[in-house]
């Protein structure tokens, strides 16, 4: 997970939130204290830091829109500002389909350009565009076979000429070989940390090819310097985009994503990793949930006041403690029904989403009720050691309680299916903690 460090500093200070009992002004204080804390850490910029705090405390008192609850609420303000500080919504890239689509790399040495090309090309081909790659970097040695052979691995065409020395030739040449493909991916040679002579070839090599897109590769571990090399490249082209390479492992990728963000110049991709498959689309409002740790967080702030209502920690507790008989059970029907909206929530949580069978806990009136007379009509033995109960014991059950054995034996299924559930829940110690970010105030 790139960023993992920011991402749990800010989920533990909205835990605590959402732990405390009631939300007044000095827990949101203690929250934004803490965000300052885990963002600043992770090279944001501080006049960032410092609006992001200013706009969560505006909100955070604001009105209360019908129906809504405060931590709701907070939830909902918290993760805007986090999306916005990154960008707010996803800009795709530009490519019309059935056209020729050039897309031109550039960026300072080493950034992750060449890397970065192969990946794209990958991710475009992928998804059913014919793709190709040109190397225009004549200037590091060893360029035109690092791209070659990224190329051959991921099975996409590629152009270069190890003899020219001219890259912009090589970039019309490449271009018209690949006429009639859809993508067609320029790599072009790092230069040093200054912008202008960047920016410069950048020109010479657009005016010559025409990209669709001049895309700036920025590595993510300087953090809060990507902003003058963003700032510079937004100036200077209205075509431009930015992928930000080396998000996976990098401390300070917070603090270039906020500060590329700030500057208005759009991310597309992230680059997460050294293989050719780490390349993701950049949605802001997804990789902020992610982030987090939240999942689909739209739709979990939408469940987090129906929690509140229905699902009291008690019942929690009453659920994941202790063993579970059927005298247990008999005690708990209620709690368990309960666990309906809850386990609602418990799929949206990553890394328990399908795992949580949908009908375990989702009991109707009727059965309930039927069940409390069969379980009366139990001995306390059988009530506590369900494994006891066999054909003629569930036949005498049945005929005591005025229901049919198969009702017996669907409630003994039931049983032994929740049994099974909650064994599994309770040994989950991060979905427990992750079930007390909702307990209630
Ligand atoms: N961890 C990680 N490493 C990356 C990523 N992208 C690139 N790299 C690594 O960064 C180093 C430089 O990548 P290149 O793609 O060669 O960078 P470049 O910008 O083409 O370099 P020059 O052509 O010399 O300017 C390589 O070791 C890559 O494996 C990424 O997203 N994550
Ligand atoms: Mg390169």
């Amino acid at each position: 997970m790139v960023l993992e460090k920011l991402g749990s500093s800010l989920y533990d200070a909205i835990k605590r939130m959402l732990r405390a009992p009631t939300v007044d002004r000095e827990v949101v204080k203690t929250l934004i204290r803490d965000f300052q804390r885990a963002l600043l850490q992770a090279d944001v910029d501080v006049k960032l830091v410092f609006e992001l705090s200013k706009r969560i405390e505006e909100k955070a008192f604001e009105e209360l829109p019908p129906g809504i609850s405060r931590r709701e609420h907070l939830i909902r303000v918290i993760y805007d500002e986090l999306t916005r500080l990154v960008g707010e919504k996803a800009q795709p890239l530009d490519l019309r389909p059935g056209t020729q689509n050039i897309y031109m790399l550039i960026g300072i040495q080493g950034s992750g350009k060449t890397t970065t090309a192969a990946k794209l090309a990958r991710y475009l081909q992928k998804r059913g565009f014919k793709t190709a790659l040109i190397c225009a970097d004549t200037f590091r040695p060893g360029a035109y076979d690092q791209l070659k052979q990224l190329a051959e691995s991921i099975k996409v065409d590629f152009y270069g000429d190890p003899e020219c020395r001219d890259p912009i030739e090589i970039a019309r040449r490449g271009v018209e070989r690949f006429r009639d493909y859809e993508a067609v991916i320029i790599d072009t040679s790092g230069r040093h940390k200054e912008e202008k002579p960047l920016l410069e070839e950048m020109r010479r090599i657009a005016e010559a090819v025409k990209p669709r897109e001049v895309i700036l590769v920025i590595d993510a571990t300087i953090g809060q310097q990507a902003a003058s090399q963003a700032k510079a490249f937004k100036e200077a082209t209205e075509i431009g985009s930015i992928i930000v390479a080396k998000l996976d492992g990098s401390a300070r990728g917070g603090g270039a994503l906020s500060s590329v963000a700030a500057t208005g110049a759009p991310i597309k991709f992230i680059g997460t990793g050294e293989s050719v498959d780490d390349l993701e689309p950049f949605d802001p409002p997804r990789f902020i949930g992610r982030l987090l740790g939240m999942g689909d967080i739209e739709s979990l702030v939408k469940r987090v006041k129906e929690a509140e209502v229905e699902v009291s920690e008690r019942d929690v507790r009453a659920i994941l403690s202790g063993k579970f008989t059927l005298e247990d059970l008999y005690g708990q029907l209620e709690a368990m029904r309960k666990l309906g909206p809850l386990r609602r929530i418990i799929s949206m949580l990553p890394g328990f989403g399908y795992e949580l069978p949908s009908d375990v806990f989702d009991i109707a009136e009727e059965r309930l009720d039927k069940w409390r007379v069969i379980i009366q009509s139990m001995t306390p033995e059988e009530r506590e050691n369900p494994r006891i109960l066999n054909a003629s014991r569930i036949r005498r059950i049945a005929r005591g309680s005025g229901t049919e054995e198969r009702d017996v034996r669907e409630l003994i299924k039931q049983y032994n299916a929740m049994r099974k559930m909650l064994k599994q829940l309770r040994g989950r110690r991060r979905l427990l903690r992750q079930l007390q970010r909702f307990r209630l105030g």
